[in-house]
C-alpha cells in the first residue's frame, strides 16, 4: 500500500513540459486503454499549468522545481516508479504521438520481456506526417547507434517502453544522460546486459498542438555521447 493507495502493478509515466493542452487529451485516454494502471507524470515547473491540470485529471505528479531535461525526468520517475511498487512502467511523450492504444500489447509483451519498445522501424511500424528533416534526424540517429554500438535493436530513439523492474535497475546508472540521449543509454545497458527485448511495431504521429523540444544543441549533445559510449569514455 502507497499513499497513493492499493498499488497497482502498472505505471504510466509521462515527462512533460509544457503539455497542458496535450495532457487533457492523453490522460483520458490511457485510462480508457489500461484502466488498471497509475499515470505518473514529471513535470519541470512548467509556466503553462501541466502539472495542475495532470493533477485535477487524477495522475500521480512529481513537480520538479530546479531540474530540467527529458533523460533526467525520465530517470526521476522511473525509480519513483520502483519506489512505489510498480512491477512494470510505460513510458511515453505527452504529444499524442504515442497513442495509448498500443498499452495493452506493450504491456502483455512485457511478461515475456525487461523491455518492450514501440517501435516505428520492424515490419509494421509507421510514421505519419513527420516533416523529412525529422525523419531523416531519426533514422540517421537509428543507424549511428545501430553500427557505432552494434544494436540489434531497430528503434534506439523510441520513447514508447515499457519497462521491467530488472531493466530500471540497470538505467540507474545512466547518469551522464539527462537529455535526449537517455533512450540510447537506456538501450545499450539493457541488451548488452543481455536482457530480452521485443519490439512492437507502432504507428508515431507528428504532435498537433504544443512544441518539440529538441533542438540542434540536444542532436549534438545526443551524437556526443553516443561517440564517447562506443569508444567507452562514456558510463
Ligand atoms: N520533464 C521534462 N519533460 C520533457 C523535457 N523535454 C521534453 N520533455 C517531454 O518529453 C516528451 C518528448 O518531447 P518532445 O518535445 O515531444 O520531443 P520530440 O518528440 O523528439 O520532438 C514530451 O512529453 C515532452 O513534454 C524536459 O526537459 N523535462
Ligand atoms: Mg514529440
Amino acid at each position: 500500500m502507497t499513499k497513493y493507495g492499493k498499488c497497482a502493478m502498472k505505471g504510466v509515466l509521462v515527462p512533460t513540459y509544457n503539455e497542458a493542452e496535450n495532457l487533457k487529451e492523453l490522460i483520458p485516454r490511457i485510462k480508457e486503454n489500461v484502466s488498471d494502471a497509475k499515470i505518473i507524470i514529471v513535470d519541470d515547473n512548467s509556466p503553462d499549468k501541466t502539472a495542475e491540470i495532470a493533477e485535477s485529471l487524477g495522475a500521480i505528479v512529481f513537480v520538479r522545481k530546479n531540474e530540467r531535461g527529458l533523460g533526467s525526468a525520465l530517470r526521476f520517475g522511473l525509480l519513483k516508479g520502483i519506489e512505489l511498487g510498480f512491477e512494470y512502467i510505460a513510458t511515453m511523450d505527452a504529444d499524442l504521438s504515442h497513442d495509448p492504444v498500443y498499452l495493452p500489447k506493450m504491456f502483455e509483451a512485457a511478461k515475456n520481456a525487461d523491455l518492450v519498445i514501440g517501435s516505428r522501424y520492424i515490419e509494421g511500424g509507421r510514421i505519419e506526417n513527420w516533416p523529412l528533416k525529422r525523419r531523416i534526424i531519426s533514422k540517421g540517429a537509428n543507424i549511428l547507434a545501430r553500427s557505432l554500438l552494434h544494436l540489434k535493436v531497430k528503434d534506439s530513439t523510441s520513447g514508447y517502453r515499457v519497462y521491467s523492474r530488472n531493466a530500471i535497475e540497470l538505467i540507474k546508472n545512466c547518469e551522464n544522460a539527462d537529455g535526449y540521449e537517455f533512450q540510447i543509454c537506456a538501450v545499450y545497458r539493457i541488451e548488452k546486459a543481455g536482457l530480452k527485448i521485443i519490439e512492437v511495431p507502432i504507428t508515431f504521429r507528428d504532435r498537433s498542438k504544443g512544441k518539440s523540444k529538441l533542438g540542434s544543441e540536444k542532436i549534438l549533445d545526443w551524437f556526443i555521447y553516443v561517440l564517447k559510449l562506443s569508444l567507452g569514455l562514456s558510463s
